[in-house]
């Protein structure tokens, strides 16, 4: 099995989780990396032992020599960055979220589809352990045909101490952890076709939203609540734990605080304990996380050695994204959105 051989760009708060997934990795390294801020590749760079270090993108790609690039940048950058490598012929993992704007996510796809280019999302939740745990027992059968489901973020964590850049934009919580939610909702109960979303800001400390609801139409007839908040104060602190109810025409589902899944069927109530594994880089409450970039990387090294679209492939998260779209325009607009405004 030849060796893959990958680039990162961005070295920042986020990235130290993937470099530590990419150690993990089998018959995968990375041999390069980039960031504008020298003391982040510095950091970076010296622990992870990296020799090729670069402050800009462009040099990277000039000098070449890796079969992929993971850009763990912040949104701004993500679409001239995947156009970049999508010209240099190189598959790409970007980060979500996706793109600033919906024009720019399709842009970033086409450009990869013209290049001939694997191009995966980073979108990681819906390959967290316990949301695994919770999408097999739903295959299972045990609680029949689903009929309706809520995906719940609620938390009063403060993210703002490591992602400062959280606090400033014009959009927040959606944009940042509600795209995590809505996947998982599309995950479990498959593409949605509208949305009525409802925001506000209760900390007055940051510009953008931190309370979201939103209901979501499924294809398959079946209706969900994605619900997230970062001024939920709960007297143990749930972060970063997604929680799940799903109604079934046998039988309930319940993932509840502490990873606790419990499956009620005729036949019984089964109930199970679904921690994700503590690694031995990661570390609490963030290891549910950590566990998942490790998995989500595992699942693109096999697409690109199989030649596989990816799950969370950037056409796939499209869809993902619209529903984030589609959610602040419900929300200002105070209506139900289609998709198809967006997609
Ligand atoms: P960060 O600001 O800590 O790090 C970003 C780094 O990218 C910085 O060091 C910055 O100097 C560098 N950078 C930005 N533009 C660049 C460019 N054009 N060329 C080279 N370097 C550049 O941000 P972060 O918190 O690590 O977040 C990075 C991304 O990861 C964001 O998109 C965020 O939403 C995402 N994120 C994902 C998860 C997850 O679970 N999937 C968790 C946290 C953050
Ligand atoms: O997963 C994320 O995207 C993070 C956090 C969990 C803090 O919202 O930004």
């Amino acid at each position: 099995m030849t060796e893959l051989k990958g680039a990162l760009i961005g070295c920042g708060f986020f990235a130290v989780n993937q470099m530590h997934g990419w150690n993990d990795a089998a018959g995968v390294r990375i041999v390069a990396i980039c960031d504008r801020d020298p003391a982040r590749l510095q950091i970076v760079g010296d622990t992870f032992g990296i020799e090729r270090r670069y402050s800009s993108a462009e040099a990277l790609f000039a000098d070449g020599g890796f079969d992929f690039v993971d850009i763990a940048t912040t949104v701004a950058s993500h679409r001239p960055l995947v156009e970049m490598a999508a010209a240099s012929g190189v598959a790409t993992i970007c980060q979500k979220p996706f793109a600033p704007t919906m024009e720019d996510a399709v842009a970033m796809v086409a450009a990869c589809d013209r290049a001939g280019v694997a191009f995966m999302i980073h979108e990681n939740f819906r390959w967290q352990s316990p949301i695994r745990a919770a999408k097999a027992a739903i295959e299972s059968g045990a609680i029949g045909e689903v009929f309706w489901g809520r995906v719940s973020f609620r938390s009063a964590y403060d993210v703002f101490s490591g992602q400062p850049y959280l606090a400033t934009g014009k959009r927040f919580i959606i944009e940042d952890l509600g795209i995590h939610a809505l996947d998982i909702a599309r995950f479990l109960f498959g593409d949605a076709t509208a949305v009525t979303a409802r925001t506000r800001r209760v900390n007055p400390a940051i510009a953008g939203e931190d309370v979201a609801t939103m209901m979501l139409d499924h294809e398959a007839g079946i209706t969900s609540i994605v619900d997230c908040s970062y001024a939920t104060r709960l007297p143990v602190e749930p972060f970063p734990e997604t929680l799940l109810e799903v109604d079934g025409s046998k039988g309930t589902l319940r993932l509840s605080q502490s990873y606790r899944l419990s499956v009620h069927s005729p036949d019984g109530t089964e109930v199970s304990d679904v921690q994700p594994r503590l690694l031995p880089w990661a570390s609490k409450p963030w290891h549910n996380i950590q566990e998942s970039v490790g998995l989500i990387q595992r699942h693109w090294v096999e697409c690109l050695r199989e030649r596989r679209e990816p799950d969370t492939s950037g056409r796939d998260n499209l869809q993902t994204f619209a529903l984030v779209e589609a959610s602040y325009l419900s929300a200002a607009e105070n209506r139900t959105v289609p998709l198809s405004e967006f997609l």
